[in-house]
């Protein structure tokens, strides 16, 4: 694939067989050939893990090849971080950022974080799977003015509440921002935790944790 357009179908094909070194080749080409790695993203990376997941729930795809359209997505955003992330902007304000309990989902969190770091946030991420008293730990350590709760699952959305307890119980509710974000999360869903913002996507979250410090 040599033009642009090659480039990005090449690029939502072999992301959706799961072909890692493909992708990381093509991701190159693509910067290489002049290509924004937003365009990448936004116009086949993520449109070919949709079509990942909506052949897992046809059930012509299995946890499998899931799993291997993930790895391959995530070596692309790990060529793509810098140019993303890296944009000069100063220190906004210091962003903590987990998947919940349960949940191992990453790839929404690390784009956040990514679009987060390129608005100038200083942002720490504590991984997936973060249990409530770590992230209750991690805000007495760093002090964030967010914190940033990622769920994927419709059964690991709960623990937004269960997390937000803890910090009320640890007298930390009222120091920091609480943000929630997920595919199956909602605003409506946001507001029933009591979670002070909601953001369906990165650009978004970036925008509303702005807003929120101000
Ligand atoms: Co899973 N998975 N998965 N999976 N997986 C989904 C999420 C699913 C929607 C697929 C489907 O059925 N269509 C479905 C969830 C259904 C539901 O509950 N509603 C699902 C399921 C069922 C499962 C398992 C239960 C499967 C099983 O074992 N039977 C299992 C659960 C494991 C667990 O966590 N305990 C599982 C496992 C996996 C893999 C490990 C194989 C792999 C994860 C790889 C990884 O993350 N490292 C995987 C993948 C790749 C997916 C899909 C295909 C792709 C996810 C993704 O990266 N999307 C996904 C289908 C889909 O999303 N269409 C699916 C791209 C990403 C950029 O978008 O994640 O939405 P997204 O993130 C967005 C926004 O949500 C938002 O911004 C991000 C960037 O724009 N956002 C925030 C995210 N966090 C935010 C925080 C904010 C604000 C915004 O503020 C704090």
């Amino acid at each position: 694939p040599s033009t642009p357009q090659e480039i990005l179908r090449a690029l939502y094909d072999e992301t959706l067989v799961g072909n890692a070194p493909r992708v990381l080749e093509l991701t190159r080409t693509g910067l290489d050939s002049g290509m924004t790695p937003e365009s990448m993203l936004f116009e086949a990376l993520i449109p070919s893990l949709e079509e990942v997941g909506a052949r897992f729930e046809r059930g012509d795809f299995f946890v499998p090849e899931m799993l291997i359209a993930g790895r391959a997505m995530s070596g692309a955003l790990d060529v793509l971080r810098p140019l993303l992330a890296d944009t000069g902007a100063d220190s906004v304000g210091t962003f903590l950022m987990g998947t919940v309990k349960g949940d191992v989902h990453d790839i929404g969190k690390n784009l956040v974080n990514i679009m987060l770091e390129g608005a100038g946030f200083h942002v720490i991420d504590l991984g997936v799977q973060v249990a409530p008293e770590k992230f209750v730990a991690a805000i007495e350590e760093h002090r964030p003015d967010v914190v940033g709760f990622s769920a994927f699952l419709t059964t690991t959305m709960p623990m937004f509440k269960a997390n937000i307890n803890a910090l009320t119980k640890a007298g930390l509710r009222d120091q920091v921002i609480v943000m929630v974000g997920g595919a199956p999360v909602t605003q409506e869903y946001a507001d029933a935790v009591g979670a002070d913002g909601y953001a369906a996507d990165a650009s978004a979250a970036v925008k509303r944790a702005k807003e929120l410090i101000q």
